[in-house]
């Protein structure tokens, strides 16, 4: 006999645990009631996103796989008493991304479009350019003379507050790598619109309609005055997209292969692939850092890599921390997920310990793409928890760093 799992119910579940281990309430039945008391509240409320005109919906601080927080967030005094809180309407665990999985051959592009687009920039604007560039993963795996084609191609855009950079549904003219200023993400669904994230000074976007010829999957507006580099449609399909093809036929098995991701259908882990870049890290350099912001996902391809945690020796000794190797990570491991989960900070270190490669994803893709793994993924962090317990002898909160 099979039992039917009414639709939305998983995803409900997930978003309240994931409300529940970044919120640590004391009383769980009270949370609970609370929870989806206001999220019943909240979906009757739901606004409808327009374009050009003032947001409906609440701009996020950050992106996160959970649902917005049901109560303003006081330990982050983040609480701004002109904003009205309205919770998600769109389903963030969704098994489909807004894109659909249509297939791309960039090999049957036209080579005789090849002409190179040349946008003349000053010293300054080469300077801020290569600086925006430096961490963009899709430019990742480019090489050499591709990426000063890409970089000759790109062109700067003086950007107001307010401004449309791209709409949703609309046709991908150029993909856009940030200079500087922040940007919300609005994605409309069923006709009511939510910001679902954001990116501070640094990142990309407006590459998937690039990528896979469909409309614009999420709407940009500028949160200040700002600047960004754009680079056309057909420099970004010649080179960036045919890059992906020789990308997907390197780490198609690699990705292929590693259990976290099962829970992916074939379409989506080739997905995975377009928007992974590789990093290098030498012996001992840091990957992550304790503390800090949350950027990116990694797994890794080849190497070791060493988790250390600091924590206070102890209560007396409140100023003295120790840093204690908590966990190694060998190919086809992941790590980093926790703070893009949770969105705290990074609650432990990492190092290459040798030679050490990874394939990161950022956090938007991250969220846009791993949905269907969270399960497998929210497991371990259970895991941790344990751990801690064993490791230090009480149930501190591994998100926090000052613990
Ligand atoms: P594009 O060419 O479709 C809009 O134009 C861009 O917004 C898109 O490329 C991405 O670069 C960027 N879902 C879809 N697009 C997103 C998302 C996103 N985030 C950034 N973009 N999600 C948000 C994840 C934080 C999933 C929402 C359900
Ligand atoms: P992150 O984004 O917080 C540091 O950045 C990463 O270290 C973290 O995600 C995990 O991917 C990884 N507690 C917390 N983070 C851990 C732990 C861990 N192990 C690996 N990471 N514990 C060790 C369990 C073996 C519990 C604390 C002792």
């Amino acid at each position: 006999m099979s039992i039917e799992i009414p639709a939305g119910l998983t995803e409900l579940l997930q978003s309240f645990t994931v409300e529940v281990l970044r919120k640590q309430p004391e009383d769980l039945l009270e949370f609970a009631l609370q929870y989806f008391t206001q999220l019943k509240e909240s979906q009757s409320r739901g606004a409808t996103l327009s374009h050009g005109t003032d947001l409906p919906f609440r701009h996020s601080k950050g992106v996160n796989f959970a649902e917005e927080p049901m109560q303003t967030d006081s330990e982050n005094g983040e609480e701004d008493d002109d904003e009205e809180f309205i919770a998600p309407v769109i389903n963030r665990f969704s098994r489909r991304a807004s894109v659909c999985a249509e297939s791309y051959n960039p090999d049957e592009e036209d080579d005789d479009t090849e002409t190179r687009v040349i946008h003349p920039k000053t010293d300054d604007q080469r300077n801020r350019l290569q600086e925006a560039c430096k961490d963009i993963l899709l430019f990742k795996n480019v090489d050499q003379e591709q990426m000063s084609q890409v970089l000759d191609a790109m062109f700067e855009k003086l950007v107001k507050c307010g401004e449309h950079l791209i709409d949703q549904g609309d046709d991908g003219d150029n993909f856009y790598v940030i200079d500087r200023g922040t940007y919300d993400i609005c994605v409309k669904s069923d006709g009511v619109g939510r910001c679902v994230g954001a990116y501070d000074n640094h990142g990309s976007f407006g590459e998937l309609a690039l990528m896979y010829n469909t409309p614009r999957a999420a709407t940009i507006i500028a949160t200040s005055v700002g600047a960004i580099w754009g680079l056309d449609r057909a420099t970004f399909r010649r080179i960036i997209v045919r890059n992906n093809a020789r990308k997907r036929r390197m780490y198609e098995n690699f990705i292929e292969s590693l259990p976290f991701l099962k829970s992916l259908e074939f379409s989506e882990r080739l997905k995975v692939v377009d928007v992974i870049g590789t990093k290098i890290y030498g012996d001992g350099e840091q990957i992550i850092a304790q503390g800090d912001g949350a950027e990116s996902f990694f797994i890794v391809e080849s190497g070791e890599v060493r988790i250390t945690m600091k924590r206070k020796q102890s209560k007396s000794d409140a100023e003295v921390k120790e840093a204690v190797e908590i966990a190694r990570y060998s190919r086809g491991q992941y790590f980093g997920e926790l703070a893009l989960v949770t969105n705290k900070p990074r609650a432990a270190s990492a190092y290459a310990v040798g030679n050490v490669k990874c394939l990161a994803m950022d956090v938007q893709a991250f969220e846009r793409l791993l949905g269907p793994c969270m399960e497998i993924m929210k497991r371990n962090i259970a895991n941790y928890e344990e751990q801690l317990v064993a490791l230090f002898g009480t149930n501190m909160d591994i998100t926090d760093p000052s613990a």
